[in-house]
This record gives C-alpha cells, sequence and structure tokens, in this order.
C-alpha cells in the first residue's frame, strides 16, 4: 500500500567477532559469533526494491564470509558470499560492503559461509517484505527462528568429525534445541489477529517437527515463494528451509484465558547416538501474562514434510513442468576416501576448495576455455550449463541419512519427489504443477528431480546444508551460462569490487586463471581432493589438500 516508503538504501554494519552466548543457560560459551559485540544477531528487514549495503569488518582471527540464502543475485553475484566459489573469504581485520538489490519479497537468512561459522551463531533472518502490501492480510508479522546449538566451537567438532577415529561420519550432537536463539521466547497475540509467522531453519543438522497447541497454521510462503493457503496442523522443516504460516489468535474469553505453546521437535533418530535431553523447544504464544499454559500437545502424527508438500501446495503463479535439454545425475553417497576420512560424494567425487574461487575463473579464463568444465577442477563437480536451457538435475540419494539441498541463484521446480525406492527413469510420476522454493530434502533412499532455466550467468554452488555434510565435500558447481558471465560490462576481474581481488591476493589465492591458477587447461599444481578408492574399503594413500582454510 501506499504508507510503504519508496525504494531506498539499506545500510547494516556487521562487525563480525567472538562474543559470549549461553542461550541454553548450562554453557557459557566465549567463542561464539556474533555481530557488534552480541549474539543472537537482529534480523534484518527491507522492502522490495531497496538495495542491502552491508558491511562487514571481520575481528575475528580467521576469515569469513556472508551469504544471503535464497537471494538470486542475478546481476551481482560477485556478492553472493560462497568462499572458494565466488569470492576469498575476508581476512581478520578486513571488511567488504555486499551490495545487492533485493527483488524478492519474501523470507531469506543471512549467515556465514565459510568454515562452518553459522553453527556457531553467525546467522540473522532477512525479511523483504512487498513494497504494495502482502496480498494475504495478516495484522502482525513476527520473525521464529529454529536453530541448534553446540557448547564447542565448530572447528573443534569438525576436527573430530573429519576424523579416522570417525570412518562411519557420525556427526555431532547438538547440545540444544532453540527457537528464536532461546529455550523460553514468546510472542503477544491478541485476540482475533492474524499473525503472519515466519519459520526460517538456521540449522546445521537437526530437522525440525511444528506444531502449536490448539491453533493450526496456513502456509502461504516457502523459501520466498508464495502459494496458496494450505492449512496444516504439523510440518516438518530442513535446514535453512522457510515457511511463512498465517494463525489467526483465538477470542473466546474461554480461549483466550491460556496462553499456548509453539512447539519445534528435533528428530534425535538423526544422530548417533540421539541426544538424551528433551529435545522439544517451545515458543510461548502469551494472550495474558498471567494466564495458565494450555496443557501442552504431543507431537502429531503424520507432520507434513518436503515430500508431501510438493504435491499439496501450489503456487500463486501457477507454472506448467519445463522440460530439459539437459539432465544432470548427481548420486548422493558418503565413504571413506584415499585421506581415511568419511566424505560426502556426488558420482563418488567429493568437492575440494580451489585454489582461484570458480567465479573468477569464468571471468579470466578466456572465450576458448570459459565452458570447459575441466578449467574449473574436477574436485568442484563442475557442470556447465548453457544459456536459457532447461536443466534437470536428479538427486539420487543411495546414503542411510535425508539430505536437505540448496542451489544458489535459483529456485527450482520440484517435479518429482520420491522416499520409496533409487531412481528410476522407467518408474516416475511428475508433478505436473510443481512448486518451486531453493532448498528440497532428498528423502533417504529416495530421489528429487528438479528443474529451472538457466537464465541467471554466475557460477552456483549446489551443496548439502547439512553443515558437517558440506564441509565433508557434499557440494558442487554449476557454471551457468559461462559465456555470459561478466562484470560491470566485462569478462574480466577489473569489474569486480576491488576488495575482491585485493583479499584473495593478500592470503596468497589465486584471481585469475584456471582452478590451478594457470591458463587454458593446464592444471598443474592442482589439488584434487581425497579419491574414491575401493568402495572405500581399503584407502592407499593420503592426499595433502590446500587452498582457503
Ligand atoms: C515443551 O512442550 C513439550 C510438549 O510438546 C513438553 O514435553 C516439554 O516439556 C515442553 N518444554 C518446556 C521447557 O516446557
Ligand atoms: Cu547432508
Amino acid at each position: 500500500d501506499s504508507h510503504n516508503p519508496p525504494s531506498t538504501d539499506v545500510y547494516v554494519n556487521w562487525t563480525v567477532g567472538l562474543t559470549t552466548a549461553n542461550p541454553d543457560g548450562s554453557f557459557l560459551r566465549h567463542d561464539a559469533i556474533g555481530v557488534n559485540g552480541a549474539w543472537p544477531i537482529a534480523p534484518v528487514y527491507a522492502f522490495e526494491g531497496d538495495t542491502l549495503h552491508l558491511n562487514v569488518t571481520n575481528v575475528l582471527d580467521e576469515p569469513t564470509s556472508i551469504h544471503a540464502h535464497g537471494i538470486l543475485q542475478n546481476g551481482t553475484i560477485q556478492y553472493d558470499g560462497v568462499s572458494g566459489v565466488t569470492q576469498c573469504p575476508i581476512p581478520p581485520g578486513s571488511s567488504l560492503v555486499y551490495t545487492y538489490p533485493l527483488r524478492q519479497a519474501g523470507t531469506y537468512w543471512l549467515h556465514g559461509h565459510n568454515l562452518g561459522h553459522y553453527v556457531d551463531g553467525l546467522r540473522a533472518a532477512l525479511v523483504v517484505k512487498k513494497r504494495d502490501g502482502e496480498p494475504v492480510h495478516c495484522d502482525d508479522d513476527y520473525v521464529i527462528s529454529l536453530s541448534d546449538w553446540y557448547h564447542q566451537k565448530h572447528s573443534t567438532l569438525l576436527a573430530q568429525y573429519l576424523n579416522e577415529s570417525n570412518p562411519d561420519g557420525k556427526e555431532p550432537v547438538p547440545d540444544a534445541v532453540l527457537v528464536n536463539e532461546s529455550q523460553n521466547s514468546s510472542l503477544v497475540f491478541e485476540p482475533g489477529k492474524t499473525y503472519r509467522l515466519r519459520f526460517v531453519s538456521m540449522s546445521a543438522m537437526g530437522m525440525y517437527t511444528i506444531w502449536i497447541d490448539k491453533h493450526s497454521m496456513t502456509i502461504i510462503e516457502i523459501d520466498g515463494v508464495d502459494v496458496k493457503p494450505h492449512t496444516v496442523k504439523s510440518f516438518v522443516i530442513s535446514p535453512a528451509q522457510r515457511y511463512s504460516v498465517l494463525v489467526t489468535a483465538k477470542f473466546s474469553t474461554t480461549d483466550t484465558a491460556y496462553n499456548y505453546q509453539v512447539h519445534s521437535f528435533m528428530d534425535p533418530t538423526m544422530f548417533d547416538p540421539p541426544p538424551t535431553y528433551n529435545t522439544i523447544t517451545n515458543l510461548t504464544l502469551i494472550y495474558g501474562k498471567n494466564n495458565p499454559l494450555y496443557p501442552a500437545t504431543n507431537l502429531p502424527d503424520h507432520p507434513k514434510t518436503d515430500t508431501e508438500l510438493a504435491r499439496e501446495l501450489s503456487l500463486v503463479k501457477p507454472e506448467k513442468i519445463l522440460h530439459p535439454d539437459t539432465s544432470i545425475k548427481l548420486e548422493i553417497d558418503f565413504d571413506v576416501l584415499s585421506d581415511n576420512l568419511n566424505h560426502g560424494t556426488f558420482n563418488n567425487n567429493t568437492y575440494e576448495r580451489p585454489y582461484v574461487p570458480s567465479y573468477f575463473t569464468a571471468l579470466t579464463i578466456g572465450d576458448e576455455f570459459v565452458s570447459n568444465p575441466i578449467v574449473y577442477g574436477p574436485s568442484t563437480n563442475p557442470s556447465v550449463l548453457d544459456y536459457m536451457k532447461v536443466t534437470e538435475i536428479v538427486l539420487d540419494n543411495k546414503d542411510t541419512g535425508s539430505h536437505p539441498f540448496h542451489i544458489h541463484g535459483h529456485t527450482f521446480q520440484i517435479v518429482e519427489i520420491n522416499p520409496d525406492h533409487n531412481y528410476d527413469p522407467s518408474n516416475l510420476t511428475y508433478i505436473h504443477k510443481p512448486i518451486r522454493r531453493d532448498t528440497v530434502t532428498v528423502p533417504t533412499g529416495g530421489y528429487v528431480v528438479l528443474r529451472f532455466v538457466n537464465d541467471n550467468p554466475g557460477v552456483w554452488f549446489l551443496h548439502c546444508h547439512i553443515e558437517w555434510h558440506l564441509q565433508a565435500g557434499l557440494a558442487a558447481t554449476l557454471i551457468e551460462a559461462p559465456d555470459r558471465i561478466e562484470v560491470g560490462g566485462a569478462r574480466s576481474t577489473a569489474g569486480l569490487d576491488p576488495d575482491l581481488t585485493a583479499q584473495c591476493t593478500s592470503q596468497g589465492l589465486g584471481v585469475s586463471g584456471n582452478a590451478a591458477g594457470n591458463t587454458g587447461t593446464n592444471l598443474t599444481g592442482y589439488v584434487y581432493g581425497p579419491q574414491f578408492v575401493n568402495n572405500g574399503s581399503s584407502p592407499t594413500t593420503t592426499t595433502v589438500t590446500v587452498g582457503a582454510p
């Protein structure tokens, strides 16, 4: 409506450093990562059409970077914030101003994209409101973040996880489940009003089932994409996903005499051994500050999963199923590789960060080689996509856990999702009116087929959003329309933010040439990731890995 301000520049200053945090009240951490000396980090709010200027100053003693999850960065990929893909991480003592227009209304989040920093706390919601008013009425709008919390630093836990003594790849078990980064958060509900609750999962690993005592939820948005209102009792949200739901407050005096709880249940069976504490954390909806709590209801029986919602939800702007020009099949698995560590793999190949960020390779390698996947380095799992063609990606899960996959630079149609068996081209049941989102859970022993138009030239990361699995190499790069990748009107690094190139150089990392910093396809000196050996059963060699930390 006309009350909303005209497009503006939104300036946010984040000095990223260590801070104290004790969100579960049982362990004071001095090495949490916060912003401007505080944690949790306040959400960032803007209107569609605004330009965000996120000035990040790194006062940690290790490099960092910030990604805006779900923001498509069309034309602004230099600020996508992925270390090793679109930039070298910001070194200690340096700053980078991430500058990009916010063209998409919806619920997003900002998080560290280097060294698992978001697991240590470097995460915040990013809410972009529609300038002309939301299509669905609500009286008020709240963010509810969901996260897991560890008492130890991510790097300490990572060293235990990626360790020869952990050949099964058992992930670190969180010490607490948080809602709005707390275990006793609350929101005020006024009788009869309708609220939009924006659930944002900032989880490192946990999947949460959400329900509210005696209140139903009407889903209206998934990952920044508007869907037709669909009422559910409960749903499952995976790491990095978002759901906006409408909830209408009770108005009868019998009902408003109570306060009610929003429950977030983390499935303990994902962990080995499963956590023994109560993995349900609640947020209280306050109708009156002295009201008794309405008796808590139990975990509902069939919470809606990605698999069901992909068929039950429909887009506000319906789309027909896209017909693919190219299909890329990625088999997901975990194996002990040649470095004796358990890694995530696509088609038996694990991701290893290149010496030159892949986007810089695309800008500098030259016309003759820019569309040749070899120049990006075999250990970046590169796929080259042609401009305006339709890409299909089959994520076929051969692992015994489910994995939430995210693609940077796109929302994608989910045209098939099946938890019952692995991919079989002769046995597919397509979803003809697909939804779109940017993060999808690939079920255990099942698969997902997704499709999108190659309309966003750039180098986009495709990875599991379980942060442990990303660090274990479950990632790939999409080199999209490389012949059209340019910055400041040219395919060279001259038009880049000069801080980006300076920050690579100051850390001894490459800014031009192929993945090894050479010309053409000469990969002399290229550091491959650890290799697949005999089904991982008998590792023989150890690969020394270098690159950005
Ligand atoms: C949260 O709600 C659940 C029931 O869903 C209950 O078991 C648990 O004790 C509650 N937690 C707290 C801290 O009240
Ligand atoms: Cu995973």
